[in-house]
């Protein structure tokens, strides 16, 4: 994201500096350790343990992570049922840090998926750890943990000209000067870096699994790799599997009796505990409100055909609400204060209800601003009625929630129109599978 300009001499002194403090971080110092080196480092790590590590670039968002999280479970998971040939594989969670569109604090929160999702149907799916597990594992006696083989993914830079979409892979120079720090722990680090130009699919990363004798292999950059089984009944088994932590369930579902008048029974969205009971159905009902996911902020300037003005969207809503013969809309958005103000306020000046999740400072703290995006789209699951954003991943995994709450397609693949015209082409309909 970063482009410098080389005609900078400052710049230049920058980049040496920062390259001079890089190779004297490399160098092997005391209290580096190589977890390999069993001995030494622990008395504890179990021999036949592979631990895979992933990571996403800095610059994609919570929900498109929530997606590369899916790859990678698949990956680890299929992995995993073949102990024989690769030991007891750990897919180690890369902790929620710096998020881009989220408030820097300026530390890094290393927020552990526990924190937004149920980590035990997490692992009834794939064979997933946090990473204080991970050091939990690896213990005492050392200051540092080298990851024994990094990857940093990478396109190819003639994939686009040259047409040849055919699967490859090929380790090279780097794209990016690659960081030698993992996940903002200053004691995870690796002097194995390599970048691995890619195009294809998770699965074929297995090829590294099995060339190498690692037992932690870190893929940064992971979401150059693709979904194998998109779609598939494989992906939604998965997708079932990221049930919410269950404190953030308890919260939207109180705000829905509280303020929405709805609840699973009426609702007629009773899930069992478990998603490996859940059955194909589409006989959600929903909350008696028409929830509205509008995504605001960069995308006014990056869609600015796709996403309406503020009484445009507010007529949308009302014209929606009347077809739908409802009084209320829930509103999820990440538009300013000012800007859903107005929203609302045209909506009640024709006696329309505009309820809005807005968090405490408490909330916030307690829940971060993943927790409280969460909390949104659970209520926006909801609903009788869902309109999303065109091109979201946001509005997607609400989708995706009402696929799995089982609400039939048309009340769920419905999006807010940009222009004057108010005709757009409705959302692709991706379908749950059993
Ligand atoms: N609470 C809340 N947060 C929102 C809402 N819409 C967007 N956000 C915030 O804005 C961020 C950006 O949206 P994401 O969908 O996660 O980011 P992304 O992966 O880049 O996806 P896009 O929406 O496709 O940009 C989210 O992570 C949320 O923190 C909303 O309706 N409610
Ligand atoms: C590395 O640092 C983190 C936090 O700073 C700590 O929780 C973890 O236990 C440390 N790991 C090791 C192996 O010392």
């Amino acid at each position: 994201m970063v482009k410098f300009k080389r005609n900078s001499q400052f710049v230049k002194l920058i980049i040496i500096v920062l390259i001079t403090v890089q190779v004297i971080d490399c160098v092997d110092r005391d209290g580096f350790c190589n977890i390999d080196k069993k001995e030494e480092c622990s008395e504890n790590l179990e021999s036949d343990t592979r631990y895979i590590f992933y990571d996403v670039n800095p610059a994609e968002g919570f929900n498109l992570r929530r997606d590369v999280y899916m790859r990678y479970a698949i990956f680890a998971k299929l992995l995993s049922d073949k102990t024989e040939e690769y030991g007891d594989i750990r897919l180690v969670l890369p902790p929620w840090s710096f998020l881009y569109h989220w408030q820097d604090i300026g530390k890094p929160e290393q927020i552990p998926w526990g924190s937004f999702f149920d980590l035990k149907s997490l692992q009834s799916f794939a064979p997933v750890i946090e990473i204080h597990q991970f050091f939990q594992e690896t213990k005492v006696r050392f200051k540092k943990v080298k990851i024994e083989e990094v990857y940093v993914l990478q396109h190819f830079p003639d994939m686009f000209e040259t047409n040849k979409f055919e699967d490859k892979m090929s380790v090279g120079e780097c794209n990016v000067r690659p960081d030698t720090k993992f996940f903002h722990y200053k004691n995870l680090t690796s002097d194995n870096i390599q970048c691995l130009s890619f195009h294809g699919f998770t699965s074929q990363l297995e090829i590294i699994i099995e060339e190498s004798s690692a037992r932690s292999i870190l893929f940064d950059r992971g979401e150059v790799a693709l979904h194998d089984y998109f779609g598939q009944k494989l992906y939604w088994e998965c997708r079932r599997s990221m049930r919410f932590n269950s404190e953030l369930v308890n919260f939207a579902n109180k705000f829905r009796r509280k303020f929405l008048n709805s609840n699973n029974i009426d609702d007629n969205v009773n899930i069992p505990d478990d998603w490996r009971y859940e059955t194909l159905h589409r006989k959600a009902l929903g909350g008696p409100y028409l929830a509205v996911h509008l995504r605001r902020k960069d995308f006014v300037r990056a869609r600015p055909t796709e996403v309406p003005n503020l009484q445009d969207a507010a007529e949308q809503i009302m014209i929606e609400l009347e077809k739908l013969q409802l009084s209320t809309v829930f509103l999820a958005t990440d538009a300013p204060n000012e800007e859903s103000n107005k929203i609302a306020a045209y909506l009640r000046e024709k006696n329309y209800r505009v309820v809005k999740y807005e968090p405490t400072h408490e909330d916030l703290i307690k829940y971060k601003e993943g927790g409280v995006a969460i909390i949104d789209q659970i209520i926006c699951a909801h609903a009788q009625y869902f309109i999303g954003t065109y091109e979201s991943t946001f509005s997607f995994r609400i989708q995706e929630q009402r696929e799995i709450l089982g609400f039939p397609c048309e009340k769920t693949f419905n999006r807010m129109c940009g222009g004057k015209t108010r005709q757009c082409s409705p959302p692709t309909v991706w379908k749950i599978v059993y």
